[in-house]
């Protein structure tokens, strides 16, 4: 797979946590020169610059944080997604994941349009399956997926035409999950594999299968890479870090074997926090993933930049 058209989509969204800098996502990945990277690479790429949140006029609901603005990034997201998709491959530059209840929720009408299953990986240590009614934090970025699967508890969010179905979702990477999630999880048909699950048996063998369920159905897989995925020694840019992640090697791994399924249909970067960085290594490390999944292998990776 080469020259591939991709629309860079930034979604600078800040109000699925309390803590802000998830806003300043978008100009870091251009910063450590995302768009050259896939140029590079000899694809074709067109920065679309950021999309704006709705303004959304709705009460606000207890324990919930930044309803109206939330389902205000839904709506616009679920939009910009569509339009890219039917341009090219749009990787949406975050902002924290509640850019997924819109990202996820137009590529799906996107590939329903087209006639083709939609898949999901979700790259995160995190399962994000709240509703907003067993959401006990109130922080909207740990819900997407029950959103997104079609479940009840969603008030004053777009209606889901397309849920995903839960055998089409595979989470990997989970050390964090919290017990309405897990009750939930485990009466759902989502794939997922736990950190112990790929210590145990490696990462590669189960999202091979993942894959080749993809390719066989000739599905549109999005891909969402939550950055707390990646171990917080090596990625330190995030909120919600979680001791015992995945490697930059198992993490690069995944992305080169998606690449070579050739599936990927939509990519989501989401909670880089710039303000937690050190010298910007973890949006680096990023963009070197986001190049991993776009065809770059390990003997054309550039010399290393000192930070
Ligand atoms: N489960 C916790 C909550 O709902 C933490 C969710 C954290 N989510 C993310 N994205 N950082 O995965 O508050
Ligand atoms: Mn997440
Ligand atoms: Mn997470
Ligand atoms: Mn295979």
């Amino acid at each position: 797979m080469t020259n591939q058209t991709i629309l860079l989509v930034g979604a600078p969204v800040d109000s699925g946590k309390a803590r802000q800098g998830c806003l300043m996502g978008p100009d870091a990945y251009r910063t450590a020169r995302l768009p050259g990277a896939l140029r590079d690479l000899g694809h074709d790429v067109t920065d679309l610059g950021n999309v704006a949140a709705d303004a959304v006029e709705i009460a606000p609901r207890d324990g919930l944080n930044n309803l109206a603005e939330t389902i205000g990034w839904t709506q616009a997201l679920s939009r910009a997604a569509q339009a890219a998709m039917a341009q090219g491959l749009p990787i949406f530059l975050g902002g924290d994941h509640s850019l997924s209840l819109g990202t996820v929720h137009g590529a799906a009408a996107q590939a329903a349009a087209q006639g083709r299953p939609q898949f999901v990986l979700w790259l995160d240590a995190h399962s994000d399956f709240h509703t907003c009614e067993t959401t006990t934090s109130g922080n909207l970025h740990g819900t997407p997926l029950a959103y997104l699967t079609g479940r009840m508890g969603f008030d004053g969010f777009p209606p889901v035409p397309h849920p995903v179905p839960e055998d089409q979702v595979c989470i990997i990477g989970l050390r964090s999950v919290d017990e309405p999630e897990r009750q939930m999880l485990e009466a759902s048909n989502i794939r997922r594999h736990d950190m112990r699950d790929i210590d145990e048996h490696g990462i590669a063998k189960p999202l091979d299968a993942f894959l080749d369920t993809v390719v066989g159905a000739g599905g549109a897989l999005h891909v969402s890479l939550d950055v707390d995925f990646l171990d917080p020694a090596v990625a330190p840019a995030v909120g919600t870090t979680v001791p015992g992640g995945a490697t930059v090697r198992e993490a690069h791994l995944v992305m080169e074997m998606i690449h070579d399924a050739g599936v990927m249909t939509s990519l989501d970067l989401v909670e880089l926090n710039p303000m937690l960085d050190e010298r910007g290594r973890t949006a680096q490390l990023m963009v070197d993933l986001a190049a991993s999944a776009l065809g770059r292998t390990v003997f054309d990776r550039p010399t290393p930049r000192i930070l």
